[in-house]
């Protein structure tokens, strides 16, 4: 039988992870987010379909693309602040959203207080590093177990 396929999806400047401000990012490469996340995933007997883009219009495709994978993780970077129509997009998603945030974007500038995405996800991380992605894989195995909440 096939595993369930979860979608990992980051948006701009995540390309860059490791190098971009690393005491609030980390020093964590997108590289080494993907393996760990590919090794968690499996642990959890799902695999992982995991992209990046700068563009806007490109994760809205993406979105589309996988809407009917068994969940969706999803850093939109800036975009989370900003775009209505990856927040369409979303709400196409027939499986869990977890929306993860590698820093705490509420102890930070104003305009990242605010997301366009937080109501159409199923839950949100924030502020616990790129350790939330793998939080954000097992709270949709968990979903797709049955699991509370
Ligand atoms: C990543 C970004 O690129 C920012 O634009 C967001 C988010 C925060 C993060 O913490 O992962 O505001």
């Amino acid at each position: 039988m096939s595993r369930p396929v979860i979608a990992v999806l980051n948006g701009p400047n995540l390309n860059l992870l490791g190098e971009r401000q690393p005491e609030v990012y980390g020093s964590e490469t997108l590289a080494d987010l993907e393996r760990r996340c590919v090794a968690h995933a499996d642990g959890l007997g799902c695999d992982v379909d995991f992209r990046q883009s700068n563009h806007e219009g490109d994760l809205v495709s993406m979105i589309q693309e996988l809407r009917r994978s068994a969940g969706v993780v999803i850093n939109a970077g800036a975009y989370t602040h900003t775009s209505i129509a990856i927040r369409d997009a979303l709400a196409l998603v027939q499986g869990p959203i977890i929306e993860v945030h590698i820093s705490n974007v509420h102890a930070r500038e104003g305009f990242r207080q605010h997301s366009y995405l937080s109501d159409v996800a199923t839950g949100v991380i924030v502020g616990c590093g790129t350790l939330g992605y793998e939080l954000a894989l097992s709270a949709i195995a968990s979903k797709l177990d049955g699991g509370v909440g």
